[in-house]
């Protein structure tokens, strides 16, 4: 079992709780955390550029699964964990730069589909949205699937991941800024039930748009 790049430190003071180092794995990510194994431990996920991977920490570092196949987007690295087919189960989500969203088993790392992002003609020219900033996932429309948020360029765009015949992820809306947009988050800020995006945009300025389309 190989071991990986890892050292997780201590909350309270800071000290290394657990180091490992494997300088042939250049792991370098944000991470996520969930159990997705139902034995009360957090697992430890990673989406580096070239490597996607999945790290028991207790009762001691191990490898749960890795692979090293799929090059990803360079924007986004983020280890995007949502329940993808809603049978209560988190799947791990990555983006090609090709514009495919590629749904993996969180507990195995094995694909369990492949998506395609909406093409959108945009000053006449035809291309896929791909995220140049960490994707989200929430419901914000309220209809029970799982939307995602994410930012390219100046653009925000929100996407259902209902699929189509073709297999193609469906735009529900999207919104132009004049500066680029940072990660977004999710929340129902006037309280009336129903969810609002909070953008941040590289102006110094934060929106807030209704999740509503
Ligand atoms: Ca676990
Ligand atoms: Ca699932
Ligand atoms: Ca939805
Ligand atoms: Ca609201």
């Amino acid at each position: 079992m190989p071991a990986l790049g890892v050292s997780v430190l201590a909350g309270r003071d800071g000290r290394t709780q657990l180091g490992i180092l494997d300088p042939g794995l250049g792991y370098y990510s944000q991470v996520t955390v969930a159990d997705v194994t139902d034995d009360g431990i957090s697992e430890l996920f990673f989406n580096d550029r070239q490597t996607q991977a999945a790290l028991r920490t207790y009762p001691q570092a191990e490898l749960l699964w890795s692979q090293k196949s799929e090059r990803i987007s360079r924007h986004y690295d983020n280890p995007l964990l949502f329940d993808w087919d809603r049978d209560g189960e988190l799947e791990f989500c990555i983006c090609r730069p090709e514009g495919q969203l590629v749904v993996r088993n969180a507990v195995s790392g094995e694909v369990e589909a492949e998506c395609t992002f909406p093409c959108l003609v945009d000053n006449d020219a035809v291309a896929r949205v791909t995220p140049t900033i960490e994707m989200i996932a929430s419901d914000i429309n309220g209809d029970e699937v799982t939307d995602l948020l994410f930012g390219c360029g100046t653009k925000l765009y929100a996407i259902s991941t209902k699929t189509d015949s073709a297999g193609r992820l469906r735009l529900l809306w999207s919104h132009a800024f004049t500066a680029a947009v940072k990660t977004p988050v999710v929340a129902d800020v006037d309280r009336d039930g129903r969810a609002e995006v909070l953008i941040p945009t590289a102006n110094s300025r934060l929106h807030c748009l209704d999740g509503l389309p």
